[in-house]
This record gives C-alpha cells, structure tokens and sequence, in this order.
C-alpha cells in the first residue's frame, strides 16, 4: 500500500509531495483510496464535500467508529503527513480481520479533502464544510494563486461544488472518530517519560494565517535615487523580523513561509510584496499578543516607507482540547500492559480537531525520530509504523467490536 501511494504526487527534484486539492495527484491519490477500500470490500460514498468514506457495516446504524486522515499534502511535504493515518487504518482493518475481530459497530475509513490548504489558503476545508465550521459563499470566495476559485477548481475536477455544505445527518452517525498522524515534533523521540513509540493528543493550540498585502510603487531598480521610493520589499522584511521578535517573547511561533512579489523583476522595484504569517501559540491570548503587535510594527513600517498595508485573516481555528472521555478509553485500552501511554500537545492542525466540536475525536501520534514534518525530509521507522497499526487495531477493536 506505502509504496504504491508513495509514487503519487511526488516532485523528482525535490522528492517532496505535491498533492494539492482537486488536482491530478489529488484525482491519483482518491483512484489509490477507492481500489484500497474496494479490495478489502468495503463500501464507498463520496460526501457532498468531496470526503471520501469506506465502510464496513450500514452506516445507517448508527454510532459508528471512524478513522482516517487526509492524503494532500503541503507543497513539498513529506509522505507521512496525512497518509500514514489513511494507510495504517486500511492496515489496522486487515489486521482485525486477521484477528477474526466480530464488528458490533459501523467502522468506516475517511479521507478528508483538502486539510491542508496549501491551495486555496485555508485549512481542513472538507472537514470544516461538513462541520457546518465554514459556509458555502465563504468556499465559493476561496481562489488560488492562479485566481481559480474553489468551485472552478471542484468542477474541473468532476465534482458538484452546489453541493457542498453542513452534514449534520452525516456527523451525527459517527460515535467516535480517532485519527492517527506521524508526531510533528519530537516528544515522543525524545529520552524521558514521553518517549514511546505511540503517543496520545492532549489539544491542539489555536492557530491562524493572515496575508500581509504591502502596496508601494513601481518602479525602475537602477534609475530610482532611495529617498524617491516607496518599496513594499522593505516593510514586509522588517515585519519578518517583528515576527520573530514578538513570537520569542510570548513565548509562541510565527513563520512568514510564503511570499508573492509583483512583478517579481531583479530590476524593478515591486508594486506590491504579498506576506503569509502562519503564528500558532499555547493559548488564545498569546497568540493574540503576537498577531496584534506583528501588525502593529507592520503598520509602522509600511507608513515610514509610504506604503499602504492591508492585513486580511485567511484561516483560523481555536484551541481544540481534545475531549478525556475518549481519550482515557483509549489510555484504557492502550495501556494494557501497565505502560503509560504519553499525552501530548500539538501545534499542528487535524481534521479530527475541526470535528472535536461536532462528535467525540481522539488523535494517535506515531513517533518520528527528526521530528520534521512539512519537508520531504519527514520520516517515520517501520517499526514505530507497524506499533501504529497495531495499536489502532487495538483502539478499533476496543470501540468497535466484541
Ligand atoms: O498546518 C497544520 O497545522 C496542518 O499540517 N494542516
Ligand atoms: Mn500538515
Ligand atoms: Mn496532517
């Protein structure tokens, strides 16, 4: 399965993932899921957002146990970041299967669209749809660098964007949902009373993307004397540095990863230095201190250099404090041989935290020795994969069967 998905998406040069919504690789990476889910005779449903189910037992039942992830990637992520979840759930099936599990619950295998966003800019957007946590007119507005918008892209790629929106009826029959997701960190890797090979999640912190939008003027890079110009590039540089500073002292992170210039001339001076701040931080207040005072210095700048500056808030998601119930069935059913089971804290978004308000979600990290993630350079050991499995065959056979 890992090596056949592996082959999908994948840029020779950089041997990273790109695997960007409703794009061919994400058409690859959706035909990959169907012949797994079909092989192992499990029913397949396409939701109004472009979610992808297979199940096993009549959803209509009731009370169903999920799990799963997402299989698009960042730009040049790495191969673990969302489809070793999708993976090791078919493989976590198998494995109950072999066990001669009997399923007293729905069990279904989902892969959610478009979690990561690299394309139209916000996060988890089929999770967020079908939690009813983003609206129709506010998908329809979403356009990607090539100023194709959301339902174009949706169309293109022989899916009905009037469809989309809320599934309450949908949510509403999952009992559970447990997603399993390389660790974006090293706490598991780490010597000390975290280091295991599985890990459980605590919370997610709130997190948001805002786009710095610096207008100044063009114009000619040899001929223009410094005191005549009103260059974009040098505010949005010294809000770089803000960032940074103002992460460090609350104690949060703030990344500007991402950066449109026009028009992008070695020898023109810009007309506009488009910023992504990505700034994530323990708690709400944090984060708010960071943002506001990046802003502000931005503000500054921009004026002292005379250039206009708009801040637009692209994507936002609140701390998600995964709920004890769930999560201590599965300590439960995890820590049977008397080992503790590590609870950890993540910067990182999931789907399962979009829907941690809609039904009961509970997330499983696996350990990754580097702790990179988002680079191509991201790495799990096969057998810390293989403890993965085995251990959401053990959670899914707690929930799901006798
Ligand atoms: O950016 C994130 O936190 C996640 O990888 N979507
Ligand atoms: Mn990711
Ligand atoms: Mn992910």
């Amino acid at each position: 399965m890992w090596k056949e998905l592996a082959a999908i998406g994948r840029n020779a040069d950089s041997g990273g993932y790109r695997r960007y919504a409703w794009t061919p690789a994400d058409a690859e990476c959706r035909d990959w899921f169907t012949a797994q889910a079909t092989a192992r005779g499990l029913a397949c449903e396409l939701d109004r957002n472009g979610n992808q189910w297979a199940w096993l037992g009549d959803p209509a039942a009731g009370d169903a146990v999920v799990t799963g992830s997402h299989l698009d990637s960042v730009p040049d992520g790495g191969a673990f970041d969302g489809p070793l979840g999708v993976v090791s759930s078919f493989a976590a099936l198998d494995e109950l299967r072999r066990r001669g599990a009997r399923f007293t619950r729905p069990v279904a295998i989902v892969n959610f669209g478009d979690e990561e966003g690299a394309r139209f800019g916000l996060a988890c957007v089929g999770s967020r749809l079908s939690a009813g946590r983003l609206t129709r007119e506010q998908a329809f507005a979403l356009t990607d660098g090539e100023g194709i918008t959301l339902p174009r892209a949706m169309e293109s790629a022989g899916y009905d964007p009037d469809a989309i929106g809320a599934d309450p009826e949908r949510l509403a029959r999952i009992g559970a949902f447990v997603e399993l997701h390389i660790e974006q960190g090293r706490a598991l890797a780490l010597p000390g009373e975290n280091a295991a090979q599985v890990g459980l999640a605590s919370a997610i912190w709130p997190h948001g993307r805002w786009r710095f939008d610096f207008r100044g003027e063009a114009n000619h890079a040899g001929t223009t004397r410094l005191a005549d110009r009103r260059d974009p590039m040098l505010p949005y540089a010294e809000t770089v540095l803000a960032a940074r500073r103002e992460a460090e002292l609350a104690g949060a992170v703030a990344t500007f990863g991402k950066i449109a210039v026009e028009p992008n001339g070695v020898n023109a001076i810009p007309s506009l230095v488009r910023g992504w701040l990505d700034s994530r931080a323990a708690d709400q207040r944090d984060l708010d201190t960071v943002v506001d005072a990046v802003r502000r210095s931005a503000e500054e700048y921009a004026a002292r250099h005379g250039v206009e500056l708009d801040v637009v808030r692209e994507s936002f998601t609140p701390v998600v404090e995964f709920g004890d119930a769930l999560r201590d069935e599965l300590t439960r059913i995890l820590g049977t041989d008397g080992g503790r089971v590590p609870v950890l804290g993540t910067g990182a978004g999931h789907d399962a935290g979009i829907l941690s308000e809609s039904l009961p979600t509970a997330m499983l990290f696996v350990r990754n020795p580097t702790g990179v993630s988002h680079s191509p350079a991201e790495f799990a050991e096969e057998d810390d994969c293989v403890a993965g499995v085995m251990a959401l065959a053990d959670v899914l056979k707690g929930l799901a069967c006798t």
